[in-house]
């Protein structure tokens, strides 16, 4: 959907093109906060990506990736969850305007770093969903997490919430393809496709633990020390 076709769809808010647009330009201003967010997480991760490197110890941590959600995609969301179009309400009611996407190379690794997450005082850890013991029903896997991170700014200090997505480096393998064969087919997939994604989901599924077993008899060889 482009931002055009969105002010053509009916907001169940009551509002018109012209009053979200208005609400969209304010928002923008606000996107500064949720990049500071993002900012304080990503240099804590980095921290024990170094800390790791440091030590010459297994890093958990192969790639930190982040975004903040964009003002179509907010609004978008809003609109399809019925919420009010505002930044209240923005504010109130979505978990991932600002979002950190953690790529681990084993499923253990994905523990790790979530158990070094929940130890950092200075969070709060709101919410957190397991659904790599608990697959969604297309076959998705990722652990995530929704903390909420202060963050300095010249008069106060201002919590932002900001989305942590951990995943193996398969599991994102899948995840980035089937959102990109999602928005194509504009989120009807016809059912022999999710089979085959399912599928597919769940043979990554398997690898990711075949190569954990590998890399844990690879350790038991080793004298790698952690
Ligand atoms: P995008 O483009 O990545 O931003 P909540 O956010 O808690 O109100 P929701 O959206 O059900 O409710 O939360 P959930 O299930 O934790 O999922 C949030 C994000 O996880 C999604 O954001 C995706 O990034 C990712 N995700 C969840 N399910 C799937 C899936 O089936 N396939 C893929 N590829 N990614 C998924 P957005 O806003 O949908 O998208």
């Amino acid at each position: 959907m482009e931002f055009k076709e969105l002010l053509g769809t009916k907001m169940t808010s009551g509002h018109t093109a012209e009053e979200v647009l208005a609400i969209a330009m304010k928002m923008q201003q606000s996107m500064a906060l949720y990049e500071s967010g993002i900012q304080e997480i990503t240099t804590k991760l980095e921290i024990l990506q170094r800390e790791a490197q440091c030590k010459h110890i297994h890093n958990p941590i192969e790639t930190i990736k982040s975004r903040v959600k964009s003002i179509f995609s907010i609004i978008e969301k809003l609109n399809r969850k019925g919420y009010e179009i505002s930044m209240d309400s923005v504010v109130k009611n979505l978990n991932d305007v600002a979002g950190v996407r953690v790529i681990c190379p084993y499923i253990d690794d994905i523990y790790v770093v979530a158990e070094r997450i929940r130890r950092q005082d200075d969070l709060k850890v709101l919410v957190e969903k397991d659904y790599i013991k608990n697959p969604k029903p297309n076959g998705y896997r990722s652990y995530h997490m929704v903390v909420e991170v202060p963050v300095f700014l010249s008069d106060r200090k201002q919590p932002v919430r900001v989305e942590i997505q951990l995943r193996t480096i398969a599991m994102d393998f899948w995840a980035s393809l089937e959102h990109q064969i999602r928005y194509k087919m504009e989120d009807f997939v016809p059912a022999s496709i999710a089979d085959n994604l399912h599928h597919c989901a769940d043979t990554i599924s398997q690898m990711d633990k075949e190569m954990q077993e590998i890399y844990k008899e690879v350790r038991a060889l080793s004298s790698e020390e952690e």
